[in-house]
């Protein structure tokens, strides 16, 4: 251990070195260095290198504990007890879930460390930061032997500064990855979906010089089609320095001097602003400046919002042709890269659709921003998913968090139209209450987008109502409804009546059943693929006659992994709804609702 090192620990107390996460907007076009590739692993069950034991934890300690896997100690002495070795450990590809990547761990829920060396030269004046952009669920993070902080939540992503500790050879980063289910988590303990662990998004490095821009945004005003608003914020201001917006094919061009606050808040007017549609997603360069420094994103602009029945993109009627898209590879594992996201939204595009559900948790910055470029709108969410515990504040944090940060990262994507609260969730005044708090903070931190839940149906008599409360609160009703798979029957589906207490657009926001790809038979009998031709056929006679329809998504694009799903020779763990399987190949159900859209204006 070096003495720096030493001196650090001393001077931190290991653990007081962690400061606030931090996010910084649009790290791709910044000068990165990635971290991804193979990193060693250690799995780690009992917690061995975090508690002694007597289960204190060594990171909350002064003294060094020779146990703790986060030194990644090499000791020179052959005395010593040392009793793991990251270099004699495997590896595995970061990013990447440890769940598809090694074969005893496929069904493995916990502790895993990981550790990755690496040079690096900082120059004087420059800084560093560390980002993560997610690790499921609990992560815990060290470089060379110093505790940076600790981030919970499995879809977002955060960072650290690590200017001061970083050496210019043999730096040591060790994660430890917790992926235990909890009854107090987001979600808690109950999904359907693979509860993927590990470091499931890309690990990069971003320098900056000492004073720059952090995060911004860049929105068309709500109400004024001609005014563009939004702020940058500079990390480290200094009072005098300018900051510069440019949108060169707009001839606009905005400068404004900082004074003592870190954060500007500015709107401009355009002319002849071209409106990012479905179909023509115009995305125009915007470069921000900082002294020297250039940044530049891709940025559309573009209206969303509802008037009684209707949703208005851009003042015109648009009419939602969706589909579900969990965030896998469709090959059973993560998906993350731009190949992944690419294969999920041709398939979308193949089917004809406009919109995408990225359910049921923030999904990757790829798809979200190859959303923006091939004509998408999204509709994003926080995994507040079924029963969670609705009465503990620190779940409601925790849910809050996620929430924040999926908007600070995607604010400025025009693909992104909805915000989603929850999925399913069982009535109560706790629910309702956590639910609308998070609405709140929602149109607080993003009133120009709407707000959403996937909720539940009451059914009496052959009539099914939406009367959930929260339908007050948003403004856009989305249920689920499974006609014909978790009950009615098929044959009624033009007979049943839909209601909703609301004079709101409606979107049916998952239908569907399972079918076992290329198993053939007769339409009556379940996991064939004329069953779930047929019961598409059938659903969507019933859909099309709900008042105020706006859209909807059929759960779900890709067949998924999920622990629940394990009849042997059908499901073999994973949900059948797909119109496509793990395989790629299109089931019969694909084609009734590709013409379904075809045939919808
Ligand atoms: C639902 C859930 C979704 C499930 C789906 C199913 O209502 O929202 O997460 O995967 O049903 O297949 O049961």
């Amino acid at each position: 251990m070096s003495r720096l090192i030493l001196l650090l620990m001393l001077l931190t107390g290991y653990q007081s070195f962690s400061q606030e996460n931090l996010s910084i907007q649009n790290i791709g076009n910044r000068k990165t260095y990635s971290l991804n590739g193979k990193w060693n692993y250690i799995v780690d069950p009992y917690e061995t290198g975090y508690y002694n034991f007597h289960l204190d934890q060594y990171d909350t300690r002064k003294d060094f504990q020779m146990g703790a896997y986060y030194f990644n100690y090499h000791s020179p002495n052959k005395q010593d007890l040392v009793e793991y070795d990251f270099d004699k450990s495997p590896v595995m590809n970061i990013p990447g879930d440890w769940n598809s990547q090694a074969k005893d761990l496929f069904y493995y829920e916990g502790t895993v460390w990981f550790k990755k060396s690496f040079d690096y030269s900082l120059k004087a004046g420059k800084r560093l930061f560390l980002n993560f952009g997610a690790v499921n669920y609990k992560t815990d993070v060290y470089l060379n032997g110093i505790k940076l902080g600790a981030h919970t939540g499995g879809f977002t992503s955060f960072g650290f500064e690590v200017s001061a500790l970083i050496k210019s050879s043999n730096n040591f980063l060790v994660v430890k990855v917790d992926n235990k289910r909890q009854k107090d988590a987001v979600p808690s303990t109950n999904t359907d979906w693979w509860n993927y662990g590990g470091i499931t998004r890309d690990v990069t490095l971003v320098e900056t010089e000492d004073t720059f821009i952090e995060d911004y945004s860049i929105q068309l005003d709500k109400q004024d089609t001609t005014k563009i608003t939004g702020f940058v914020k500079v990390n480290n201001a200094r009072p005098n320095d300018s900051v510069t917006i440019k949108i060169p094919e707009l001839h606009l061009f905005y400068k404004t001097n900082l004074t003592t606050d870190s954060i500007i808040n500015f709107e401009f007017f355009g002319k002849n602003i071209k409106y990012w549609t479905p179909g023509e997603p115009k995305l125009y360069q915007v470069l921000l400046s900082y002294n020297s420094q250039v940044l530049e994103d891709k940025i559309g602009f573009r209206t969303i919002a509802t008037r009684s029945g209707k949703i208005l993109l851009n003042g015109q009627p648009v009419f939602l042709k969706g589909i579900c898209i969990h965030e896998e590879n469709a090959r059973g594992g993560r998906g993350n890269s731009k190949e992944d996201a690419l294969r999920l939204l041709t398939w979308a595009k193949e089917l004809g659709c406009n919109y995408v559900r990225l359910a049921h948790y923030p999904h990757n910055e790829n798809i979200v921003r190859l959303a923006d470029k091939m004509g998408l709108l999204v509709w994003e969410e926080i995994p507040v998913y079924w029963s969670i515990n609705f009465k503990n504040p620190a779940t409601y944090q925790n849910a809050e968090n996620q929430l924040k940060d999926m908007i600070t990262r995607d604010k400025n994507r025009a693909s992104v139209i909805i915000w989603s609260m929850a999925n399913e969730t069982p009535l109560s005044a706790e629910r309702t209450k956590f639910i609308t708090d998070l609405i709140s903070v929602a149109r607080e931190k993003d009133p120009t987008r709407l707000i959403s839940a996937a909720l539940l149906s009451e059914s009496k008599d052959g009539i099914h109502t939406i009367n959930d409360p929260l339908g007050a609160y948003i403004d856009l009703v989305a249920f689920n409804q499974y006609l014909g798979w978790y009950g009615g029957n098929l044959e009624d589906a033009e007979k049943i009546k839909w209601t909703s207490i609301y004079d709101k657009p409606l979107i049916v926001s998952e239908f569907g059943g399972d079918a076992k790809q290329g198993l053939h038979g007769n339409k009556y009998d379940r996991w064939n693929e004329e069953f779930q031709e047929y019961l598409y056929i059938q659903n969507l006679k019933m859909i099309d006659k709900i008042p105020n329809l706006a859209g909807l998504s059929p759960w779900i694009l890709v067949d998924f992994r999920s622990p629940r799903r394990l009849l042997p020779g059908i499901q073999d763990g994973y949900n059948r709804k797909g119109l496509i399987s793990n395989e790629g190949k299109k089931k019969k159900a694909f084609w009734i609702m590709k013409k379904y859209y075809g045939n919808k204006r």
